[in-house]
């Protein structure tokens, strides 16, 4: 059975050749309606990381066309009881959990060992498209997703306050959330930010973006609010939202897969896990292995994102090798803020900082 092929953005058909900000830019100009235009310009908005702004809007930062798209978005999509929502910080594994999910819910169809997997030939955000990035684009673009094959899985960087009603309450679609520790977070945004910029723009600087970062201005951020709004509900419906985090996954992926496996009702059988499928399933969506496929070496997903900037280290503590110690205080201090009394923490790997101030190794 070949891959579903989801509509293409009109952002990508009309892109080629053009680099995303440019698109970006010009479809501000033309495509947001005068009422569009009319609702942003009312909302807060502060310096973006690769756009003029970010605007905040139902409480969270983001670019104006994502917020046309997550309008429409909120608007038009009919969940279903099957459905599987993949909701993510960007940067924090949205890539790796999305390519695990579809291979374990569509274990049945695509065995994970076959060499002709479509994860082998196409990137995971192709196989689960992103509602604002891909379906609901553009405010004309409001899809048939009726006929899709169940379980349908979908993708979204939406905070859990501003999803449909139809996700939310009306329906048993499942949400398997996934964040990680912001530390390595805000790094890999800070890389993903400059790499995927116009080459005709300057470089964000890291101190600038980490300001912006630490006031809660970023993609979908503040990112505490995104977090513990699904960690409250993974909490009061643990049957509605599955809470990972990156770094349990990269210390024992077979045991996280494990973990979605039985809350997505498709647990692993005895004769499955006997047979290695787990183990199958983990290899095909290894960093390592996902890292070296053509598909991710010369592909675009979105709006003409070059997949291979999707996997830069895929390592825990990578920030060691970017932070001051004033960072590093500045940023414990807003978690520890943010985060009190809430019951969620991330671990840092603070011993590899004192021994880079010590040693002054860069
Ligand atoms: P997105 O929000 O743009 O979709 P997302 O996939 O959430 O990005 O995050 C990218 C990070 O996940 C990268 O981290 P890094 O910058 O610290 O390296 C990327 O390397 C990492 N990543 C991508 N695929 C995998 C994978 N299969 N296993 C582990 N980490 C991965």
């Amino acid at each position: 059975m070949a891959p579903t092929q989801f509509p293409k953005s009109k952002i990508s058909d009309d892109g080629i050749g053009k680099d995303a900000n440019e698109i970006e830019l010009e479809i501000e100009e033309e495509q947001l309606s005068q009422e569009c235009k009319k609702l942003i310009l009312n909302l807060p908005r502060e310096k973006g990381w690769r756009t003029p702004y970010l605007y905040l809007y139902q409480g969270f930062w983001c670019q104006p066309t994502e917020i046309l798209a997550i309008s429409t978005f909120q608007k038009h999509f009919q969940a279903k009881d099957t459905d599987v929502l993949i909701a993510t910080v960007p940067k924090s594994g949205t890539t790796w959990l999305k390519a695990l999910t579809f291979a374990t819910l569509k274990r049945n169809y695509y065995s994970p060992a076959s060499g002709n997997h479509p994860l082998l030939e196409s990137n995971p955000h192709n196989l689960v498209p992103f509602f604002e990035y891909t379906l609901y684009s553009t405010k004309e673009n409001v899809p048939d997703l009726s006929d899709l094959s169940e379980p349908r899985i979908f993708g979204t960087h939406v905070p859990f306050a501003s999803l449909p009603n139809s996700i939310v309450k009306d329906t048993k679609t499942k949400i398997v959330y996934i964040c990680r520790n912001p530390f390595d977070t805000f790094v890999s945004s800070w890389f993903f930010t400059n790499k995927i910029k116009p080459a005709s723009s300057p470089e964000l600087p890291i101190e600038e973006a980490f300001d912006l970062y630490c006031k809660g201005v970023v993609g979908y951020g503040p990112f505490w609010d995104h977090m513990l709004g699904y960690w409250k509900e993974s909490i009061e419906r643990p049957n509605k939202v599955l809470f990972l985090k990156y770094e349990d996954l990269k210390e024992d992926v077979n045991l996280q897969l494990k973990r979605v496996a039985m809350f997505l009702d498709c647990p692993f059988t005895l004769e499955e896990e006997n047979c290695g499928v787990v183990e199958s399933i983990v290899k095909l969506c290894s960093f390592e292995n996902m890292k070296e496929l053509e598909v991710n070496k010369k592909g675009t997903f979105g709006r003409n994102f070059e997949n291979k900037f999707l996997f830069r280290k895929g390592e825990i503590g990578d920030w060691v090798n970017y932070f001051t110690p004033s960072m590093v205080e500045k940023l414990t201090k807003v978690m520890e803020e943010k985060f009190c009394g809430s019951g969620l923490s991330f671990r840092l790997h603070l011993d590899s900082v004192v021994s880079k101030a010590e040693t002054g190794i860069k």
